[in-house]
């Protein structure tokens, strides 16, 4: 296999005989202890990439640190049982469950400490990383701990092996209603997630439909338990999404009333029969009450009393209950002025605060509609204070480009994970309210859905591979920044070339603001054809029966968010930023149109006016879109002939395709609004 297969984990030779023999010196021989199936995989990991490094397999060894060379890792309770000596100043109280310290002098073994079977492969990693990235192991003191507890991702595939909102191919995980027999490819995702301190995963949709409610039979059961297994040797715990009506579909009652004792009886029991399987098994991904999926409403009951009875199912076996927040109603009529999507999350889960389990987290979005390019954050960020919660992100491109354009999405996650809420004065970001840290909720943390298939280069577009990665390493520490994770990726992922790096982590960086300058303007969203989201159609969901997005006529464009006039949705915020958000003099820009409806004439405070600015940014975003393409191009000699042909060819249609954006949105708004281009550029 290859074009991109191995991803960031290519442990290349190491072609600098110089550079070589420095690593060999240090890295020939090595000890990891322990036995269990994450300390296997570290020690067969290590092993294996030190010898495509640097071309020979190094020794096992079996020293208690009297060594002058070589790497030694283990849990705490290892070194201590075999009485190896654990060098002073290395502090390994307080290294928190999946932590790690890496500690090396000039000369001697390289250390690796960590409190748990984790610990010491994500230490084997970070280790591997520093090789990978041409960097000095002479004096090393590095000290790790993961913000987050939960790092996980979401897939939302299907038995029948689609993918909903998959642009990767199928699914690595279903084949034609079954599990798939051989567990290869999951063996290789599972090593690409751990690699990056990913400890959880959901393998199936949170759109569950009939095959898939029956997941959490015994006929199933022992597959599931297989993918666990091989998921489970790198850390990883599994995840299902499961049915809230399967008491129904799967149980034979003729309720799924949370509070009818045959109910909760009937979950009792499953969770028996899963963990009896699985006995490593993380708990439910729950979508209720949304989009057509069943939940507790029909019961006439909350979300709180439907997630409370699945977690006190799951309790007894250390289980979690990840309800997610994604409940609105999705048939709004444009009449009702007073319904408005983005309120539909607080007003829903807010009045629940402090009324869940402790083993149950609230998984919210982080926007309040549905991951569009440009969206403000979700206010229940802040607004939940007695609730565990788990931000979920999109790294699928949905409303992104479909994988088919570059879009590097790390910078829209950075801006979500570093807004202030205010909810405890200032400095109380989004990142400190998921990981639990800003109210000292007991659990917390990072999901993300997926963005991988059974395509050769797991992600379609080979550059959709820095989403993947990128989200991984925030999950792990939200304060890293997004050039800081551009660089590092391309570095591991296309190697020594400086001139290459530079350019693919520039256009990274770029490629964020380029799809948001030809697609819907001004944080307004959407605008996309309905059903598959691909390409412009202006109003595709404005006219239909799913609502309402930008209310566009002949005077104006925008949604009426404020409290003052509007929907009142900027009232979700907390002070600053309600009066922010408010306040049409102080809204930003990129966000203008989702807080406010304006006349085309408006000015932003860049000077310009509305409608100016939207021919302007789709003009200048389709030359930028070609441009990739002229860039991608000078590095043509540094790229795997295979990679290089596979982005060329996405690039050219992204170019193609831009325009098309460029046009549609430039025409329905000239025509729409009367008024013609400053520059009297072409608009059809
Ligand atoms: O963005 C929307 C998608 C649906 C998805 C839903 C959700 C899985 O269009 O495909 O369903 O969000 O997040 O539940």
């Amino acid at each position: 296999r290859n074009g991109g297969y191995e991803g960031w984990l290519r442990y290349t030779h190491i072609e600098d005989a110089y550079k070589r023999e420095a690593y060999s010196v240090r890295c020939s021989q090595l000890q990891i202890m322990g036995e269990s199936p994450v300390i296997h995989t570290a020690r067969t990991e290590l092993a294996a990439a030190l010898d495509t490094m640097l071309g020979a397999k190094p020794r096992e060894m079996n020293g208690t640190g009297g060594e002058s060379f070589g790497i030694i890792g283990g849990t705490i309770d290892s070194f201590t049982r075999c009485e190896a000596r654990i060098p002073e100043d290395c502090h390994l109280d307080e290294l928190g469950e999946d932590g790690y310290v890496i500690q090396a002098e000039e000369t001697g073994p390289i250390w690796l400490f960590a409190a748990s079977d984790n610990g010491v492969l994500y230490a084997v990693y970070h280790l591997l990383r520093l090789l990978q990235t041409d960097q000095p192991i002479g004096k090393l003191s590095i000290r790790e701990t993961p913000v987050n507890g939960l790092r996980m991702l979401d897939h939302w595939d299907n038995m029948d092996g689609t993918i909903e909102r998959g642009y990767a191919g199928n699914s690595i995980f279903f084949r034609d209603n079954r599990i798939v027999a051989d567990r290869d490819r999951i063996r290789d995702y599972a090593r690409l997630l751990a690699s990056v301190g990913i400890n959880a995963v959901a393998i199936n949709n949170v759109n569950v439909h009939r095959e898939e409610t029956k997941l959490i039979t015994e006929p199933l059961l022992p597959d599931v338990a297989k993918v666990a297994d091989v998921f489970g040797a790198y850390g990883i715990r599994l995840y299902l999404s499961v049915n809230f009506a399967s008491p129904i579909e799967i149980g034979g009652l003729d309720t799924a009333d949370p509070l009818h004792p045959d109910v909760s009886a009937w979950w009792r029991a499953k969770a028996k029969d899963i963990y009896r399987y699985v006995p490593t098994f993380g708990g439910y991904v729950v979508k209720a009450d949304s989009e057509f999926r069943p939940g507790p409403f029909t019961y006439g009951r909350n979300h709180a009393d439907g997630a409370n009875m699945l977690a006190d199912a799951l309790a007894p076996f250390g289980g979690h209950v990840i309800w997610r927040c994604f409940v609105y109603n999705c048939l709004q009529d444009w009449r009702d002025r007073s319904t408005d999507r983005a309120r539909a999350a607080y007003d829903h889960f807010k009045p629940l605060d402090g009324q869940f389990r402790d083993n149950v987290l609230l998984q919210i979005k982080n926007g309040p509609m549905d991951f569009q390019v440009r969206e403000p954050v979700s206010p229940l960020f802040g607004g939940l204070s007695r609730t565990n919660q788990l931000l979920e992100l999109q790294i699928t491109q949905e409303y992104t480009g479909q994988q088919r354009h570059l879009c590097y999405l790390v910078p829209q996650w950075k801006e979500a994970l570093d807004f202030d809420t205010f909810a405890r004065g200032e400095g109380s970001t989004v990142a400190s309210a998921a990981s639990g840290a800003l109210f000292g909720t007991k659990l917390g943390g990072m999901a993300a859905v997926s963005n991988v298939g059974d395509d050769s280069c797991w992600t379609g577009h080979p550059l959709a591979q820095a989403n993947l990665f990128g989200f991984a390493r925030l999950a792990w520490n939200p304060a890293l920044g997004a050039e800081e994770i551009a660089a590092e990726w391309t570095a591991m992922t296309f190697g020594a070339d400086p001139e290459a790096q530079r350019v693919i982590t520039d256009m990274l960086l770029d490629s964020l603001t380029i799809y948001e300058s030809y697609t819907a303007p001004l944080g307004v969203g959407w605008m996309v054809n309905p059903g598959h989201h691909y390409g412009p159609n202006v109003d595709g969901y404005e006219y239909s029966k799913w609502g309402t997005y930008h209310f566009a006529d002949c005077n104006g464009i925008g949604v009426d968010r404020t409290v003052r006039s509007g929907t009142g949705y900027t009232g979700q915020y907390a002070l600053p930023q309600y009066e922010r958000y408010e306040s049409l003099e102080q809204c930003p820009d990129e966000l203008l149109l989702f807080f406010h409806h304006v006349p085309y004439t408006h000015k932003l405070k860049s000077g310009k006016t509305v409608i100016q600015h939207i021919y302007d940014t789709r003009f200048e975003g389709t030359e930028r879109a070609a441009m990739l393409v002229t860039r991608w191009d000078s590095i043509k000699r540094s790229i795997d002939a295979e990679i290089y042909r596979l982005v060329r060819e996405r690039l050219v249609q992204q170019a193609e395709h831009a325009k098309e954006w460029r046009d549609v949105l430039n025409t329905y708004f000239c025509r729409k609004s009367g008024i013609a281009d400053e520059l009297g550029r072409t608009i059809y």
